[in-house]
């Protein structure tokens, strides 16, 4: 039976007027449910270099960085794919969000935490499942 090893991946909490980015997944793991921008984490990089370096090739918005949430850890049995996630928290005030990656994405969309919608891509679920509220999140 093939192993496959955890991988850690960055999911970036994106607030403006108190509602974060989320995009609906298509292709991959997960296809149909709802993320928050991000990706794997590469060699030598720095977590908070990834979170920019995804949301930017996913959307084309330019984000600042604010602080570091919670991780999470999720195994998706299916795929056999254990992802340990990285939550980094960001602010963006300018720009509307691109579909710059029209094979992994189908749109984005923002929303009030308090009101995300179904389904989660299961590392959004087991963060929302924590209780934890991003800072500035409604
Ligand atoms: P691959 O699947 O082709 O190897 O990678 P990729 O094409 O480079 O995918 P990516 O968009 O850079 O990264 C997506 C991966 O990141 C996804 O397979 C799982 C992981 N990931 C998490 N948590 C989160 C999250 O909250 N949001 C997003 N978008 N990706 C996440 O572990
Ligand atoms: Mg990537």
């Amino acid at each position: 039976m093939k192993i496959n090893i955890p991988r850690v991946g960055v999911g970036v909490i994106i607030i403006r007027n108190g509602r974060i980015l989320l995009g609906k997944r298509i292709g991959s793991h997960g296809a149909g449910t709802w993320a928050l921008p991000g990706g794997h984490l590469e060699y030598g990089e720095a977590v908070e270099d990834c979170a920019v370096r995804e949301v930017l090739e996913e959307t084309g918005l330019l984000i600042r960085v604010t602080g570091r949430g919670p991780y999470t850890s999720d195994v998706f049995s299916e795929e056999q794919k254990h992802y340990v996630t990285l939550f980094v928290e960001a602010l963006c005030n300018e720009g509307e969000p691109g579909i710059l990656e029209p094979d992994k994405c189908l749109s984005w969309q923002w929303f009030y935490w308090s009101a995300l919608p179904e389904p989660k891509f299961p590392p959004l679920a087991s963060l929302h499942q924590t209780g934890y509220v991003p800072k500035g999140a409604l």
